[in-house]
């Protein structure tokens, strides 16, 4: 009797545990620090979307907006230790620790936002992405953002030369604070959520980003003069914590990569809406936009490649980026 007791309990146990295995509830969360509604934020909810109809309801992504879970730096570092499972960031943060990523932050190393796409989208974007994994990462996909241009408080940049001695905040990456110094201006890294009230209290007198920060962030209504320079066209990025991800089984791992690829073409849309619409609104608001010439700005790059394109492999790059038509 007793026997017969212990096998029926152990059979019981045992498709507790099988049921469980099969219908597994998997809930990821994704930081980003923009606000609901941003291109980025509504891409990684279609990815969320795509995931649950995919796996009849049992994998969700809750996405966590407007930088709940941290600065973006902060939360790279949680993702990699699994603390937080996906992210969207820009490739920025990144450009310290994977040098590749320093090489597709290069300012003008993108002709336009075509060319980056054909880069991104072909095998060079995949050698990026695979460069996360040795970091704790797994690449997903690349988003658009635009291009990053000065904007400051107090006058129009018109020239190089009017950057002299102005103080800029930039991302947390050398590439960027050697960009402004080599266009003879003073660069402080800081975190992003920091920017606005530096900028108001005179600790800096502009910063550089695309129109939607610029206009989302409130950066407009304290530095109303944007240049378009545009040095910088830098994609984003969609990465797992690699901890998480090896947990998955690789049905749900394709799952969740086929989404995030399948999310580009999406954000592609909602961002091209949201730059046009952003100069829109910040130019209605008062924002004084001014085109400029981009050949002296290009010129003064030289040392900020050769600084950054220090190894055979990294020269190769730049060359095979720049070849792409
Ligand atoms: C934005 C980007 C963010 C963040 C921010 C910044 O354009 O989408 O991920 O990097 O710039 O300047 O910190």
């Amino acid at each position: 009797m007793k026997s017969l007791r212990t096998t029926v309990a152990a059979l019981a146990v045992l498709a507790a545990s099988a049921s469980a295995a099969f219908a597994q509830e998997i809930t990821l969360r994704s930081s980003d620090t923009h606000p609901d509604g941003y291109p980025t934020v509504e891409a990684v909810k279609h990815v969320g979307e795509l995931v649950k109809e995919r796996t009849d309801g049992r994998i969700t992504i809750e996405v966590f907006h407007s930088a709940q879970l941290g600065e973006e730096k902060d939360t790279i570092e949680q993702t990699q230790f699994g603390v937080i499972d996906m992210n969207r960031v820009s490739l920025g943060p990144f450009n310290n620790l994977i040098p590749e990523t320093a090489v597709v932050s290069l300012p003008y190393i993108f002709r336009d936002a075509e060319h980056m796409h054909r880069v991104m989208d072909g095998p060079i974007g995949d050698e990026i992405l695979a460069a996360f994994e040795p970091h704790g990462l797994i690449g997903l996909a690349f988003y658009d953002s635009g291009a990053r241009s000065f904007y400051n408080s107090e006058k129009p940049i018109e020239s190089v030369e009017d950057l002299e001695g102005m103080k800029f905040r930039v991302m947390q990456s050398d590439v960027f604070v050697d960009m402004v110094d080599a266009l003879g201006g003073d660069a402080t890294p800081m975190p992003y959520g920091e920017v606005y009230s530096a900028i108001e209290t005179g600790v800096i007198d502009g910063a550089e980003n695309n129109p939607p920060s610029y206009q989302t962030s409130g950066h407009a209504e304290v530095a109303g003069y944007y240049s378009l320079d545009e040095h910088l066209i830098v994609p984003e990025v969609l990465v797992m914590s690699k901890t998480r991800w090896d947990q998955l089984s690789p049905e749900d791992q394709e799952v969740i990569r086929q989404a995030a690829q399948d999310s580009v073409s999406v954000q592609r849309e909602l961002w091209a809406e949201a730059e046009k619409a952003a100069l829109e609104e910040v130019i209605a608001n008062g924002a004084q936009v001014n085109e400029i010439d981009k050949q002296p700005f290009i010129d003064a790059m030289a040392p900020v490649y050769e600084k950054y394109a220090n190894t055979p492999e990294l020269q190769d790059l730049v060359e095979r980026i720049q070849a792409v038509e």
